[in-house]
């Protein structure tokens, strides 16, 4: 599991891949994983069935937000939005805004629906909510350590799930973006933004978009140093569960879970985290339109 140094200079944002150091051996029970993001249609089935209501469709509290002006403490989401010209990528608050009506079934925010998305990946769901599907789907999240093990797809030290070459052949093996971010989305892989399912070839275990399209929740806390803790430890150690409490130096105040395998957003201009080795972070409240999660269940 992990990243090396020598990838680094692979992402545009200095550092950002320094918590996935040092490679390091763990060892993981057999498990079987959806072969796709959870879609909308299938996520739907869930809501039908269970009258549940997501994070992002729940007017939110002072409580749970102290730091939220009061006037976001309306029903939304966090969608990103292009900016009209080149800026520093310095601060994500120029291309990210929270979006009033956003959620699961007005991805972009009340004026646009998932009609015709059906196989799109579900998105603006918080951890809660991805908890409580895969309950009702009889299933769970994965860890960390059980999605990177899955993406890998038996392979050992690769940087992306299909090899070292971003583009075998000139082929696209993922959704990501082209042109220049955050202005505009070029598209060269196909799709300019989210795509649906499945339109990229599978790893070597049959799982498709397990890099790019959207990023996965995974049950893990999140800690920068976690991976350096595992690596310390004397053998290997089996199924690791993430650390006990969450810790993100850059928000203290925050509590986040770990993302795992980049999205239609990775771009070698700003964050190449679809690399398989590296990792992510999210509040676990947050949603936006470029994050969703797909389940495992343990092999009997
Ligand atoms: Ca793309």
């Amino acid at each position: 599991m992990g990243s090396t140094v020598e990838t680094e200079s692979l992402c545009g944002l200095p550092g950002v891949t320094r918590d996935a150091l040092p490679v390091h051996r763990v060892y993981v029970d057999g498990f079987w994983m959806d072969a796709t993001e959870v879609t909308n249609e299938k996520f739907e089935q869930f809501v039908k069935a269970t009258g549940y209501l997501t994070i992002a469709e729940r007017t939110p509290t002072k409580e749970e937000f102290p730091t939220a002006p009061p006037e976001n403490l309306v029903a939304g989401s966090t969608v990103f939005t292009p900016t009209p010209g080149p800026v520093p990528l310095d601060n994500f608050y120029q291309w990210w805004r929270y979006q009033k009506g956003a959620n699961w079934r007005h991805p972009e925010g009340p004026d646009t629906d998932i009609k015709g998305r059906e196989k799109y990946p579900v998105v603006h769901i918080a951890y809660d909510d991805a908890v409580a599907y895969a309950k009702w789907a009889g299933k769970r999240l994965p860890t960390e350590a059980e999605f990177e093990f899955a993406a890998r797809g038996g392979k050992a030290g690769l940087i992306y799930p299909w090899g070292n070459e971003p583009h075998p052949a000139g082929k696209f093996m993922a959704n990501t973006f082209q042109g220049t971010f955050p202005v505009k989305d070029s598209g060269e892989d196909g799709f300019a933004g989210i795509a649906p399912i499945a339109q990229f070839p599978p790893n070597p275990y049959g799982l498709y978009d397990i890099s790019g399209n959207v990023w996965e929740w995974c049950s893990d806390w999140y800690r920068p140093d976690y991976y350096a803790q595992l690596a310390s430890a004397s053998g290997v150690v089996g199924n690791p569960q993430g650390p006990d409490v969450p810790f993100d130096p850059t928000e203290p105040t925050e509590k986040k879970r770990v993302h795992r395998g980049g999205s239609f957003l990775c771009t070698d201009q700003y964050c190449t985290r679809y690399m398989v080795g590296t990792r992510g972070k999210g509040e676990i409240s947050t949603g936006s339109n470029h994050l969703g999660f797909r389940c495992v269940k343990a092999a009997k």
